[in-house]
C-alpha cells in the first residue's frame, strides 16, 4: 500500500481512528479556509520570517522552524483546540493515559533547496525506551501552503506503526502526503515518516501540532514557551492543554515559593494561571487510578 486514505473534514471519529489504527497516518481534508490561513500568516510570518535556518540534518539547513505558537497566535490557539482533533486525540490516546496534553507547536517552513529528512518516529524524541505496545503521541501537520511532491510534502510510510525501530522503509514503501492547503494529515508516534525534499521555488509552509500522554515530559516546553503570564488569558481547556493541570495522582503538583506561610503548599499548577487551591495533589478521583498503575 502506497497511498494514504484522505476522509473529508466531517468524518467521525470512528472513521478517523480505524484508518489511523490500520496505516498510522490518515488526511483530513478542508479543516482550513482561505481567511483562516490568511490569520494563521498574519499573526505568525513576522515570526517565521526572523526564524533562522536548522543548525543540523535532521532539523534541516534550509528549513525554519518556529514554535510558541499557542502564546503568539489567536488562530494557533483555535487549530490546537480544534474539537474534532482533540476528540480523536483524546480517543486514540485513551488507552495510555488519564489526560492528553500538548506536546509542541511548530511552524516548519522548508525552503527551496531543502532535502528530504531522514525517515523516523516521532517517539524517538523519548528515546527508545518505551515498548512500542504504548502509543505515546498524537500529531497534526496542517497544510499552510499546498503540499506537493515537488515542495517537500510529508513523506509517510503507511503500516509502519509496529515496525520494529531498525527496519528502513524501501522507496516503494513510502508515500507522500499530497495535499491542498487548509487540510490536515494526521499521524501517529510510531508511524515512519519525514519531511520531503523541496525541488521547487516557493516555501512549504507546515503547523506541526501534536498531542501526547499527561504523564510524559513535553517536547516543546510549554511552561516556558507559554508561561503563567500569558496562559492566565486562557480558556480553562486550553491551560489544561498546555499542562496547568495534574497529570496523574502526582504528576505535576508543585509549592509556590513565597515567604513562609503566604501559599498553599503542594498545589496543582491550576494554581499558577486560575489561582484556585484545587486541593492536595491530583485529588481522590486520580488516587484510584494510581492505586491500579
Ligand atoms: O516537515 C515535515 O513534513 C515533517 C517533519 C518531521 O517529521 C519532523 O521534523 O519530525
Ligand atoms: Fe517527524
Amino acid at each position: 500500500m502506497t497511498e494514504l486514505t484522505v476522509l473529508p473534514g466531517t468524518a467521525t471519529t470512528e472513521e478517523i481512528l480505524g484508518i489511523l489504527t490500520r496505516d498510522g497516518a490518515v488526511i483530513l481534508e478542508d479543516l482550513l479556509t482561505a481567511e483562516d490561513i490568511a490569520r494563521f500568516r498574519e499573526e505568525l510570518d513576522p515570526f517565521m520570517n526572523a526564524t533562522t535556518d536548522g543548525r543540523d540534518d535532521f532539523s534541516g539547513r534550509a528549513t525554519t522552524r518556529t514554535g510558541a505558537l499557542v502564546a503568539r497566535s489567536a488562530k494557533a490557539r483555535e487549530m490546537v483546540m480544534h474539537p474534532q482533533i482533540v476528540e480523536t486525540a483524546k480517543a486514540f490516546l485513551a488507552p495510555y493515559c488519564h489526560r492528553i496534553q500538548l506536546h509542541l507547536t511548530q511552524i516548519i517552513r522548508l525552503r527551496p533547496g531543502q532535502g528530504k529528512q531522514m525517515v523516523h518516529r516521532d517517539r524517538w524524541a523519548w528515546g527508545r525506551y518505551m515498548p512500542l505496545e504504548i502509543e505515546p503521541q498524537f500529531n497534526t501537520i496542517w497544510a499552510i501552503t499546498d503540499f506537493t511532491d515537488e515542495n517537500g510534502a510529508t513523506r509517510v510510510v503507511p503500516g509502519s506503526s509496529r515496525w520494529p525501530d531498525d527496519r528502513k522503509a524501501t522507496p516503494d514503501e513510502i508515500c507522500q502526503a499530497v495535499m491542498p492547503a487548509g487540510s490536515v494529515l494526521l499521524y501517529t508516534g510510531s508511524v515512519f515518516h519525514g519531511g520531503g525534499e523541496n525541488r521547487s521555488d516557493s516555501d512549504r509552509i507546515a503547523a506541526n501540532l501534536t498531542y501526547t500522554l499527561g504523564w510524559l515530559r513535553q517536547e516543546e516546553n510549554q511552561y516556558l514557551s507559554c508561561p503563567p503570564e500569558i496562559a492566565r488569558d486562557f480558556s480553562p481547556e486550553l491551560q489544561d492543554m498546555l499542562g496547568y493541570v495534574m497529570g496523574q495522582y502526582a504528576m505535576g503538583y508543585y509549592s509556590p515559593p513565597g515567604k513562609p506561610g503566604e501559599y498553599p503548599e503542594c498545589v496543582t499548577p491550576t494554581f499558577a494561571v486560575r489561582q484556585v487551591d484545587e486541593g492536595a495533589l491530583g485529588g481522590e478521583g486520580l488516587l484510584v487510578g494510581a492505586r491500579h498503575s
